[in-house]
């Protein structure tokens, strides 16, 4: 553990939302001590847990002893204000919407249908097995990345990356949500211009080191 690290972050090692912030805090050259919330055994639902973030998820952010910031994509704002260099947004008002707008479609609207509490409730109360459960993910995570594509593709401002030819807040959470995607044998052939983007983020080494199966916890460490 670094003692000159800049946060605490509370984390697992394969959460989109987590994946997000490590990818933020790279690319702002930020340093967090990560302490492990094992999903798998629940521990997001221990009392300790919840007195840090009271909705139970994860990632939370520590800041010497400023109260916790929850919520990945109000942590990403609030990193881009914290370290302006390199930029995650564009420079431009309707720049700085279009990133935000792209962000949306995959974190407001598509991520909340994966998390584990969802496949609590649909497994307790809706009758799925872990077939039903699977087929649930690619269908939302299959369309989500259809409908981004049909985006990309035909508007003029993407680039290298989501929005021009520099990683911006859109790309963090496009990855995010790819590699869930791609752990569940979701082929990017279909969305060529999301295939290229995320292979883009690959070879920047602010997103390779925030891979998943690096992180601490990881089947493969
Ligand atoms: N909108 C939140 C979502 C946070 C969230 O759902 N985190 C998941 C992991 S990606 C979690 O901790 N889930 C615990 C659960 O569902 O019980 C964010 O982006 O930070």
């Amino acid at each position: 553990m670094s003692t000159n690290a800049d946060f605490e972050l509370y984390a697992f090692w394969r959460t989109a939302a987590t994946h997000r912030v490590r990818i933020a805090l790279n690319m702002k050259g930020l340093l967090a001590n990560e302490r492990f919330v094992d999903l798998d055994k629940a521990e997001q639902t221990s009392p300790a847990f919840l007195a840090i973030s009271p909705a139970g998820v994860i990632p939370a952010l520590i800041e010497d002893s400023y109260p916790p910031l929850t919520q990945s994509m109000a942590i990403l704002e609030f990193l881009e204000e914290k370290v302006a260099d390199p930029p995650l947004l564009p420079s431009d008002l309707h720049g700085r919407a279009r990133v935000r707008s792209i962000s949306a479609m995959l974190v407001t609207d598509t991520n909340p249908l994966l998390p584990p509490r969802v496949k609590k409730y649909l497994t307790l109360h809706g009758g799925f097995d872990e077939a039903a459960w699977h087929a649930w993910q690619v269908q939302w995570l299959t369309s989500s990345l259809e409908s981004l594509e049909r985006r990309l593709a035909s508007e003029s401002q993407t680039g290298e990356f989501c929005h021009g030819d520099h990683p911006t807040m859109a790309d963090i959470c496009l990855v995010s949500l790819v590699f869930r995607a791609q752990a569940l044998q979701i082929d990017l052939d279909s969305t060529p211009t999301i295939r290229d983007i995320v292979k883009n983020c690959a070879a920047l080494d602010a997103f390779a080191r925030a891979h998943p199966l690096l992180q601490e916890g990881a089947p493969s460490r």
